[in-house]
């Protein structure tokens, strides 16, 4: 039988008596050989300490990574004596010297950093742990998994009639990584202990039972390498002996073992770093070697079910499921495999809470795996999208505490943001451009090109705002306001009057990565700044108004809202990306960023601005499909927001093609381990998938909660569970053929609840109502934007989506509602 739809699914579970499929199952990654390059290794992680698995029973390699080994120490990079080139680049522009200004921002900000300069520091590797064993015979029965169901990554396998289990944990609860090895027969396991890492200086050598390896982070550009590191393991041994040698540890004939591996380093925030890192490593190995390893295991299983198990998604069950995961994905294509689907955007959630758990820093290009000094990118902060699609999954996925990281790292910014501020533009509050890293730099990276972007805190900030819409947390509204109103201050200090159309506009900047001309990108007044400007402006007024302070702050900025350029759409009936009419429509480059305004903004939207719904859509057609990896993940919700599930899913078959590990480039695609390739590895895409997929079953961000909004053919019957909607709403829904056959609310914070649907529901309890006007539910409120203006080219033809049925339901916090399929 090729495919099994999930009902009858459990019909053949009673026929045989077999379990096929459970969850836990469904949540596996597995393989039947070893990891022969990096992005097939299988990663582990606690948002500190992240390590990748490769598999290999006789030379394993664990790499391991700690959050704060960064090349550099304090100091933030923001160049001296700009505001007056900054001055002319604005005066140029205005004129329509578009290359003058362009060449000057060149010249003031080279794409080499000057020397009392730096572009931001790289994220590194600590290094390698290696277990070596030697085995007579062949080794049969191999297996690596990585069970995300409960974070555990194993490698089981069979040699000399001896069964032998290594599991894998990076303890969410102990701060440490721990690998157990067994077997089933007493005295069987040897294997011998070293390390490496590929920095030129590092040492290894043994102490107290204990292999270490200590290392100095690089000297980049004008900063010194200062962040010193320690790397401590303790085998735990069972039965057997231990050997110990100058730099390596061996075990002959234990019974089993248990390695804890902890790593320390002298960061303590981004301008301290008097940390001990052999006391920091020390103290966690200590803790962690105390407990057993059953126990540290069970421990980090139930931390981590915590966030995991709130969000269940099924999108039928096929015997695809039981193929090895690599040949998963290159079979993808053929469309029978729609668990794959549902592990890929499982693996996101997995990935989000192995890498940024409260108390940690965000998740970087990589998350936090790598095994370089000198990654692309330097693995660091990048900020004209990247960082941002992290956390599109984290509050409509129900993992709303793992966007803390991001919200410290604003507190951070919101201070050397002040520095850039006032020294490169004169302006109070606080700014960043297109990079951040570990030391929270906010000055120009990678010259005046595609670092000219001064709108990072105005991106940034957003997801302050929606996590209170999500949550509706006054507290946390009340603690981030002044970072809100620090990035508001900004702009009002630096919007420029256009002469054109007497417009404020932000000059100079740049559509992210962009450009209208040959080489040339930067501009005054595009149409992403224009939107990020609306939102920072009416984030600050809603929250003043919300927490009863600033009312002249808030006045000040509702006059100047009133003076941004409304949305444009141009001779192709597109989407302006910039003030003029310069479109293309054959540019097929990666960034969209004028569909912020789409996605994740709630600016444009089929009932409230039918000409611009219809522009964005055509500029994202103009734009195509294929693309790097996160450029594809953006529009997956791209699609799903233009209300076509079939389009959104057409780009999930593109995300979920295999990369090959060679290539990089323009054209991103799924490695054998699930993660994202730009390529290279960039970890983005996963995250953006995992929205986009969100984003096709419900969606919250236009007055209603409107369900399946986009389902594509693929998915004519499925459930969900435990997805989060704006105002504090909890979901879980089945449904068939595009129709919602049984829908579950649980109302955290009360309130009315209004739902589009595209069928009648009934309720046993709730009262539905046909929804008449406004949404009276605050969370539900959607600032208005002006008007567009349309080029008189412009042939638009109108657009036609499903009204759906509306309704509403008085909530009571704390309660749950049930409706069906009438
Ligand atoms: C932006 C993108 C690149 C890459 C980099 C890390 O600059 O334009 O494609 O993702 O970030």
């Amino acid at each position: 039988m090729a495919s099994l739809r999930i009902g009858h699914f459990f019909l053949l579970l009673i026929l045989t008596g077999q379990v096929f499929a459970q969850p836990s199952k469904l949540l596996t990654l597995w393989y039947n050989k070893p990891a022969e390059n990096w992005n097939e290794a299988l990663p582990i992680g606690n948002g500190a300490l992240a390590a990748m698995i490769f598999g290999d029973v006789t030379n394993e390699r664990i790499q391991l990574n700690e959050e704060t080994i960064w090349a550099g120490e304090p100091g933030n990079n923001v160049p001296e004596n700009v505001y007056e080139p900054i001055q002319q680049i604005r005066k140029l522009l205005f004129e329509g010297k578009y290359k003058e200004a362009q060449d000057l921002s060149n010249a003031t900000f080279p794409r080499q950093a000057p020397a009392n300069l730096n572009h931001g520091m790289q994220y590194q590797t600590a290094g390698n742990l290696y277990i070596r064993s030697s085995y007579a015979g062949p080794v049969t029965k191999y297996r690596r998994d990585l069970d995300i169901s409960k974070a555990v990554a194993s490698v089981t396998y069979q040699t000399g009639g001896v069964n032998y289990k290594r599991e894998f944990i990076a303890s969410l609860t102990d701060r440490v990584i721990a690998v157990r090895l067994t077997a089933d027969k007493s005295g069987s396991i040897s294997f011998g202990l070293g390390m490496d890492s590929p920095f030129k200086e590092y040492q290894v050598q043994t102490q107290n039972g204990k292999l270490l390896l200590a290392g100095l982070t690089s000297s980049v550009e004008n900063k010194k390498g200062k962040v010193r590191y320690q790397v401590q393991i303790r085998p735990v041994v069972e039965g057997g002996k231990i050997s110990i040698s100058d730099t390596s540890i061996h075990v002959s004939n234990a019974n089993s073992a248990t390695l804890i591996i902890s790593i320390g380093t002298n960061y303590r925030s981004y301008n301290d770093i008097s940390g001990n890192e052999v006391e920091k490593a020390a103290i966690y190995l200590r803790q962690a070697a105390k407990k057993s390893y059953e126990r540290l295991k069970s421990e980090h299983i139930s931390a981590y079910k915590k966030y995991f198990d709130r969000v269940s998604l099924n999108l039928g069950v096929t015997d695809a499921v039981n193929k090895p995961t690599d040949i998963r994905i290159k079979e993808f294509a053929k469309g029978n495999d729609p668990a794959l689907t549902s592990l890929y955007f499982q693996f996101g959630r997995y990935l989000l809470i192995s890498s940024s758990l409260p108390g940690t820093h965000p998740a970087n290009l990589q998350g936090k795996w790598n095994d370089k000094l000198s990654p692309p990118w330097d693995s660091k902060y990048t900020v004209n999208i990247n960082t941002e699609m992290n956390y599109w999954p984290a509050e409509v996925t129900a993992l709303p505490e793992l966007h803390e990281p991001l919200f410290k790292m604003l507190k951070d910014l919101s201070v050397t943001g002040q520095e850039s501020a006032a020294g490169m533009y004169h302006a109070r509050g606080w700014n960043l451009h297109h990079n951040t890293d570990l030391w929270r730099i906010t000055g120009v990276v990678d010259g005046g090109f595609y670092g000219m972007w001064p709108m990072g805190g105005a991106w940034l900030t957003q997801h302050i705002w929606q996590h209170y819409l999500f949550t509706g947390d006054k507290k946390f509204l009340e603690e981030y306001y002044p970072v809100l109103k620090g990035a508001a201050l900004f702009y009002v200090d630096i919007l420029q009057e256009d002469p054109a159309n007497k417009w404020l506009v932000v000059s100079p900047s740049m559509s992210p990565e962009n450009k209208y001309e040959p080489g040339i990108g930067i501009t005054a007044g595009a149409t992403m700044d224009n939107q990020l400007v609306f939102d920072v402006f009416s984030n600050v007024i809603r929250s003043a108004s919300i927490l009863k302070k600033d009312n002249l702050f808030a006045d000040t900025l509702s006059a100047l809202i009133k003076r941004l350029p409304p949305m444009q759409i141009g001779q192709y009936g597109q989407l302006q990306e910039w003030l003029q009419d310069w479109d293309k429509p054959t540019d097929n480059h990666r960034h969209v960023s004028h569909l912020y305004g789409l996605f994740p903004s709630a600016q444009i939207s089929p009932s409230r601005n039918p000409e611009l719904f219809e522009a964005a859509k055509n500029s994202l057609t103009y734009r195509g499909d294929k693309s790097t990896g996160w450029s594809m993940g953006w529009k997956v919700n791209l699609w799903a927001r233009l209300l076509d599930g079939n389009r959104a899913y057409k780009l999930i078959e593109d995300q979920l093609n295999p990369a090959s590990i060679e290539k990089s480039g323009q054209s991103g695609g799924t490695y054998p381990n699930l993660f994202d390739a730009h390529p290279p590895f960039q970890i983005d895409g996963n995250f953006g998938c995992t929205s986009g997929i969100a984003e096709m079953l419900l969606q919250s961000h236009d007055g209603a909660i409107h369900l399946l909004p986009a389902i594509p053919d693929n998915w004519p019957k499925g459930s969900i569970k435990g997805l989060i909607a704006r105002g504090g709403f909890m979901i879980d829904m089945d449904w068939k053929d595009g129709k919602v056959t049984y829908l579950r609310i649980k109302s955290n914070l009360g309130g009315n609840c209004r739902l589009k649907v595209h069928n009648d529901l009934t309720a046993k309890v709730a009262i539905l109502r046909p929804a008449k006007g406004e949404n009276p539910n605050p969370f539900y409120h959607v600032s208005p934007v002006k008007r567009p203006i349309l080029s008189e080219k412009a042939n638009l033809k109108g657009i036609s989506v499903n009204k759906g049925i509306v309704y509403d339901v008085n909530t009571k916090a704390g309660s749950t509602y049930e409706f069906f399929n009438r």
